[in-house]
């Protein structure tokens, strides 16, 4: 069993989309172990993003990342980092294949309704940063 963390962006849950998106995370046979609505602080989403901090998108990104709630998740399953990237779909709408969440429900390249680890180990660090030992339990 393998854990990913998921994030529910700012445009999807403005849209009342979250329970849309869990459903299609929990019929694809991921397991929902932790799920909380936070605002991201301004500090918090230029860490979370800190790898993007040299990119020309990157400011517009951490503006969009507090401009509303996010649903921050942890996801559990079977090889279940690559498994939610494949649900996800491509960065760009455009590009993302049918049936995945990006392709039904993001609004551009930017607001693309989630985020997924991109590997195990960034998974780890991404679920520590955002849940404590005792909500994983
Ligand atoms: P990912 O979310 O599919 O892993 P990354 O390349 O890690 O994509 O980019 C992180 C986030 O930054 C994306 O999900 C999206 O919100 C935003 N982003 C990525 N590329 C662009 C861009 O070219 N313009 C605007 N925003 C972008
Ligand atoms: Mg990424």
């Amino acid at each position: 069993m393998q854990k990913t963390f998921s994030i529910i962006k700012p445009d999807a849950v403005k849209r009342n989309l979250i329970g849309h998106i869990n459903q299609m995370i929990e019929s694809s046979d991921l397991k929902i172990l932790a799920s909380k609505k936070i605002y991201l602080t301004k500090n918090q989403a230029e860490i979370f993003y800190e790898v993007h901090k040299d990119k020309p998108f990157f400011s517009s990104l951490v503006e969009y990342m507090t401009s509303g709630p996010v649903q921050v998740q942890v996801l559990e399953g079977e090889n279940s980092v690559a498994r939610y990237r494949k649900i996800m779909g491509a960065t760009n709408p455009a590009e993302a294949e049918d049936g995945t969440i990006r392709k039904l429900y993001a609004e551009s390249i930017e607001a693309n309704s989630v985020h997924g680890s991109d590997s195990e180990e960034n998974a780890k660090i991404e679920i520590n940063f955002f849940f404590s030992g005792l909500e994983l339990a």
